[in-house]
């Protein structure tokens, strides 16, 4: 229970979350040594505050919404394990394409996982329905561009 422990990635986590997000082994040690900077607190989770010293997400009109979709209802902070689930539904669809894997569960960067993930920015009273306020909002905002690559034929 060191303070090591939170700031060290096991191999077996490592392992872990590769399966469950399909990020490659340089990509989770990379995104890992820049949730860490990011940990200001050191204590192994990241807080909204910890968010928005992000630059990119500071001056995106969505940053606010993009920062609430890692965390959980009701949480205040996020730990690596979600905050790599919640960066994996921006990986291309196209690369679960190729470890398909019939017996794993739908990967978070499917269409219908994204298209959902895409739906919350815009639910912000989290109720599972976009009413029209919460529509305009966005789109008083810039269009979502968070990744061309999603593939969606309508424009988010
Ligand atoms: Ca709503």
């Amino acid at each position: 229970m060191g303070s090591r422990a939170s700031t060290l990635l096991r191999e077996e986590e490592i392992e872990e979350i590769k399966k469950e997000t399909g990020f490659s082994h340089s990509q989770i040690t990379r995104l890992y040594s820049r949730f860490t900077s990011l940990d200001k607190g050191e204590n192994g989770t990241l807080s909204r505050e910890d968010f928005q010293r992000i630059p990119e997400l500071a001056i995106n009109p969505l940053g606010d919404r993009i920062i609430n979709a890692f965390f959980p209802e009701g949480e205040d902070q996020v730990n690596f394990r979600g905050f790599m689930r919640t960066l994996a539904h921006f990986r291309p669809i196209e690369d679960n394409e190729k470890n398909k894997d019939p017996t794993a569960s739908e990967p978070l960067n499917s269409r219908s996982n994204k298209l959902l993930f895409a739906f919350r920015l815009y639910d912000l009273d989290r109720d599972d329905k976009i009413s029209r306020d919460e529509l305009l909002q966005v789109r008083m905002g810039i269009r979502v561009q968070i990744t061309p690559s999603w593939g969606c034929p309508t424009s988010l």
